[in-house]
C-alpha cells in the first residue's frame, strides 16, 4: 500500500515569477532594441473602466510614435528599474528564501531587431550578472525565452510570428542563450502564456491584425501559434542537445471553466471552452492536434498552413513538463445570462455566485487551483510547475511606513493549502513561483497600483516616485511558508 502523501516534497521549487517587460525598464539602454511591450501605452481607468484592458497596439501607431508625432506615456519602457536595482531585489528574494527565480530574458535585448546576424553582447552580459547574483544565494533561474516582448522589428518587417521565418530567428536565439548559459540554468519555459495569442495576437506575437483585414483573428492567431509551436519544439530539441540536464516547459494560461447550472447545455459549453484553453498544452505535451479542433477549426474557417515536417517536429520534441498561471476561474452561461465580470484578459463569463472578487474584478477561486492541477495531472501524468498565482490589490503605506495587506496572504494561502490538497490527491508539483514578488507594472492595464508584491515599490500610476523598496506584512509570511515548506500558513 503506497505511503499517503503528507505534503510538499523536500525539493520543492518555491518561488516568485516576473518578465522583463514588466520589471527591468532600461529600454533603449546597452544596445536593447525596442520590442512590443514598448509601445504600449498607459490608459488612465477612469477613461478604461478599470475592468478594460490596454494591451493591443496597431500598425499605424507604431509609425506614428516612432516618427515622433505621439505623446503618450509607456510604463513598461521604465518598468521598476530592476534592471539597475537587481542586485538589491535578488538579496530581497534570498531574505526570502527563493529556491527559484522565475525571470524572462528580454528577445531584443539579445538581438535588437530580431534578425541581427549577431547578438549584442552587453545584453548577454547583462543576463550573465543576473544568473551570477542568483548563484551567490543558491536560487534556481527558471527563465522565460519570451514572455509578451516579440523585438519591434519583426512586427514591422514581418508581422511577427503570423510570418513563418519568425520561427528561424526564435531558434537562433534560443541557441544562442541556451549556449551562453548552459552551465547556469537548467529550467526554461518557451512562451508565456501561449494561449494569449488567440486573444491578443499583438501581446502574444506581436502580429499586427489591422494589416490583415482580409483574414479573422482566429485565422491570423491559430496560423501564427502554429509557428510558435514549431519553434517551441525546435527550441526544446536545440535545448535538450545543448544542456546536459535541461527541463523545458510550456506555459499556458489556465481558465478553468465551470458551467453555470447543471443544464447540459452549460455543461457542455464549459468542456468546449476548457478544451480550447487546453489545446495548448494537448498539442505541446501530446505532440499532436487534438482531433476535437478539426471541428471547431471547419466551423469557424480556419485554415492552419503546415509545412513538411512540422508534425514530425511537434510530435519529437514535446515539452519536459507543464507550467501555467491560475489568477481565477471562469463561469459560462448559455442560458442568456450576461454580468459584466472582468476575467483575464482572455474572457470575462458571469458571476460565479460562490466566488468573491479581486479589486479588479477577477474571480476568487482557491479550490479551482485543486481543480486545475487534478485535470492537468489526469489529462497528462507530468510533472507540474504553477509559475503565476498571485492577487493584483491597491495597498495603503501607513505613516509609519507599513504596509498591511491580509488580503493578500489570505488570497496566497488559501490557494497554497490546495496545492498541498492536489499534491495528497497525488499530483507531481514541482513548484510555486508567486507572480510579482515584488509589485511591477501590470500587464494588461500598465499600472503600477494593481500591485502583487511582497515587497512594495514607491511609484505610482503616473511614473512618480523613489522606486524605494519596503516589505509589506506578507514579506514575513511568505518566508515563513518557504521556511516550513508550506507546513505553516
Ligand atoms: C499574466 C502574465 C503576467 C502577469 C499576470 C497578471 O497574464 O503572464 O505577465 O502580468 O498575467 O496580470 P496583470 O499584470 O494584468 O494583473
Amino acid at each position: 500500500m503506497a505511503k499517503a502523501i503528507k505534503g510538499f516534497k523536500p525539493d520543492f521549487l518555491w518561488g516568485g515569477a516576473t518578465a522583463a517587460n514588466q520589471v527591468e525598464g532600461a529600454y533603449d539602454k546597452d544596445g536593447k532594441g525596442l520590442n512590443t511591450a514598448d509601445m504600449v501605452k498607459y490608459i488612465p481607468k477612469e477613461e478604461r473602466g478599470i475592468h478594460n484592458f490596454s494591451m493591443d497596439v496597431t500598425a499605424d501607431y507604431i509609425e506614428d510614435v516612432l516618427a515622433g508625432k505621439v505623446d503618450d506615456r509607456y510604463p513598461k519602457r521604465d518598468g521598476i528599474d530592476f534592471y539597475h536595482h537587481y542586485k538589491e531585489d535578488i538579496a530581497l528574494f534570498a531574505e526570502l528564501g527563493f529556491k527559484v527565480f522565475r525571470l524572462s530574458i528580454n528577445w531584443s535585448r539579445i538581438f535588437p531587431n530580431g534578425d541581427d546576424a549577431e547578438p549584442n553582447e552587453a545584453g548577454l552580459q547583462f543576463y550573465d550578472n543576473v544568473f551570477d547574483e542568483l548563484k551567490k544565494y543558491d536560487i534556481e533561474p527558471l527563465v522565460t525565452l519570451s514572455h509578451y516582448e516579440t523585438p519591434l522589428e519583426l512586427s514591422r518587417k514581418y508581422n511577427g510570428w503570423y510570418d513563418r521565418r519568425v520561427i528561424g530567428f526564435f531558434t537562433k536565439y534560443a541557441e544562442t542563450v541556451f549556449t551562453r548559459y548552459k552551465d547556469k540554468v537548467k529550467y526554461w519555459l518557451t512562451f508565456n502564456e501561449i494561449n494569449v495569442m488567440t486573444h491578443s495576437p499583438y501581446t502574444g506575437g506581436g502580429v499586427l491584425v489591422d494589416k490583415l483585414p482580409n483574414k479573422t483573428k482566429d485565422q491570423i492567431a491559430y496560423q501564427a501559434v502554429h509557428h510558435q509551436f514549431v519553434a517551441s519544439s525546435l527550441a526544446t530539441k536545440l535545448a535538450h542537445e545543448i544542456i546536459p540536464d535541461v527541463q523545458v516547459g510550456c506555459m499556458l494560461a489556465r481558465m478553468e471553466t465551470y458551467p453555470h447550472t447543471n443544464n447540459p447545455d452549460d455543461i457542455l459549453e464549459a468542456q468546449h471552452q476548457n478544451d480550447l484553453n487546453l489545446f495548448f498544452t494537448d498539442v505541446q505535451v501530446k505532440g499532436e492536434y487534438p482531433s476535437y479542433m478539426n471541428r471547431y477549426f471547419a466551423e469557424n474557417n480556419i485554415t492552419v498552413e503546415k509545412e513538411t515536417g512540422d508534425d514530425e517536429i511537434i510530435k519529437q520534441y514535446p515539452v519536459d513538463f507543464i507550467s501555467f498561471s491560475y489568477y481565477m476561474s471562469v463561469t459560462v452561461s448559455t442560458q442568456g445570462k450576461h454580468d459584466e465580470v472582468a476575467g483575464n484578459m482572455i474572457k470575462g463569463g458571469v458571476k460565479n455566485e460562490y466566488l468573491e472578487t479581486s479589486d479588479w474584478g477577477w474571480q476568487i477561486d482557491p479550490k479551482g487551483l485543486r481543480v486545475a492541477l487534478r485535470d492537468f495531472h489526469n489529462r497528462y501524468g507530468k510533472p507540474l510547475f504553477i509559475v503565476e498565482n498571485g492577487l493584483g490589490a491597491f495597498d495603503k503605506v501607513e505613516e509609519d511606513g507599513s504596509i498591511h495587506d491580509p488580503y493578500r496572504i489570505d488570497y496566497l494561502k488559501k490557494h497554497i493549502e490546495q496545492m498541498k490538497e492536489a499534491v495528497k490527491d497525488g499530483v507531481d508539483l514541482m513548484g510555486y513561483t508567486a507572480w510579482g514578488p515584488i509589485d511591477l507594472i501590470s500587464m494588461s492595464t500598465s499600472e503600477m497600483s494593481k500591485r502583487y508584491g511582497f515587497i512594495y515599490v514607491d511609484q505610482d500610476d503616473d511614473g512618480n516616485g523613489t522606486l524605494n523598496r519596503s516589505k509589506k506584512d506578507s514579506f514575513d509570511w511568505y518566508k515563513n511558508v518557504i521556511a516550513t515548506n508550506g507546513e505553516e500558513l
